[in-house]
């Protein structure tokens, strides 16, 4: 078949090409460089393309992190909507496989309650016991047949209820991931927007308090301008690491923007926030970070803190607003440090 073969070629030549740039950036000949690549040559993706032409053509070269990366950054997406496809998929044929089933039960079973009437029927008309005996051995077949059916029915069903749970746990999966920061791994802008929604709401029905911290990494323009972007991008992950260390599971980290990072603290009033805050802010200040790639040391990294406790009634917009209001006041009086929403320091910012 020539559009077979033709096509064979178009992948081979995908295949080569991928390999050829693995070994010209000196890149790990895995999968994952691989499927980059492969997607590069293949043109599927301009997104990818463009930054990755930008990233070779820089002073630092294309580098395993910066591949890497990219590939979260623009393959990952376009993998999940094909993921969705899939399960969607896989569970409307399921969907039309039960359907089916359960109409081809209900028939058989209007066809053995009617068979069920008509063999009663004859049972009350019948004078001899002859005649019995044919009418009884019908009625026994039937229920028979109708006991195999339903036995059959239980199976499929049961193969089912195991298909459908796995298809629930893709979907939770790749809910999971569409609310990860694909940099970091903490949550992203979606999952503390869906988060703050939810645990306003308990903490407004329940009176328990709530605390949200916003942390900001100073003078991060200038690291990056210093040690370049993929060295800002390491940073990105350390800290990202450091703030979810230093809290318990129950507490939201996400990447909210840029170089700025959120935790929303359950339970957690101030005094509780406050604390945790210096917590994380010393654990990063207290690192000497060095380059992954070369061992330079790469200085000091140090984060500001705004801290505010949630108050009864107010919208989330608000509240993100007074934490936000602190960041501000902690860079303005010199950076490095935490604020808290009722600190004297913040009002002398
Ligand atoms: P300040 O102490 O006032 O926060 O100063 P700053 O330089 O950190 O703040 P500014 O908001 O002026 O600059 C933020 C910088 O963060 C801009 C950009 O260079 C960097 N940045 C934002 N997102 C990323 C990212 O995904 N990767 C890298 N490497 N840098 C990023
Ligand atoms: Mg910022
Ligand atoms: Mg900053």
């Amino acid at each position: 078949m020539p559009a077979k073969s033709n096509k064979n070629a178009h992948t081979l030549k995908y295949a080569r090409f991928a390999l050829e740039q693995i070994e010209r950036f000196d890149l790990p000949a895995d999968p994952r460089s691989f499927e980059v690549w492969y997607i590069y040559a293949a043109g599927q993706n301009p997104a990818l393309n463009k930054a990755i032409d930008a990233a070779a053509a820089s002073a630092e070269g294309l580098t395993e992190d910066e591949l890497d990366r990219l590939g979260g950054l623009h393959v990952s997406s376009r993998r999940s909507a094909a993921r969705i496809g899939q399960i969607s998929t896989d569970l409307s044929g399921e969907i039309t496989q039960v359907m089916g089933m359960i109409e081809t039960a209900m028939l058989s079973s209007q066809s053995y309650n009617h068979d069920l009437g008509k063999g009663l029927d004859n049972i009350e008309r019948t004078t001899s016991q002859l005649m019995l005996k044919p009418i009884v051995e019908a009625l026994i077949t039937a229920t028979k047949d109708m006991e195999n059916a339903a036995r059959g029915l239980e199976l499929r069903l049961e193969e089912s209820k195991s298909k459908t749970v796995y298809l629930q746990k893709s979907v939770d999966t790749l809910r999971l991931e569409t609310l990860t920061d694909p940099l970091t791994l903490v949550g992203n802008r979606q999952r503390f927007d869906d988060s703050l929604g939810t645990m306003t709401a308990a903490a407004q029905a329940s009176g328990q308090p709530l605390s949200l911290l916003i942390a900001d990494i100073d003078h991060f323009k200038k690291f990056n301008d210093w040690f370049g972007h993929q060295a800002g991008d390491q940073v990105l992950r350390l800290v990202a690491t450091a703030i979810k260390d230093a809290l318990w599971d129950s507490d939201v980290v996400a990447r909210y923007g840029g170089e700025e990072f959120t935790v929303i603290l359950p339970n957690a009033p101030m005094a509780v926030a406050r604390m945790t805050a210096e917590r994380v802010r010393q654990s990063i200040a207290a690192r000497d970070v060095k380059k992954r790639a070369t061992g330079e040391s790469l200085g000091q990294i140090t984060i500001s803190i705004g801290v505010a406790e949630f108050r009864h009634g107010e919208s989330s917009v608000e509240f993100v607003e007074r934490a936000d209001a602190c960041l501000y006041a902690a860079k303005r009086s010199g950076r490095n440090r935490v604020v808290g929403d009722s600190d004297p320091d913040k009002a002398s910012a």
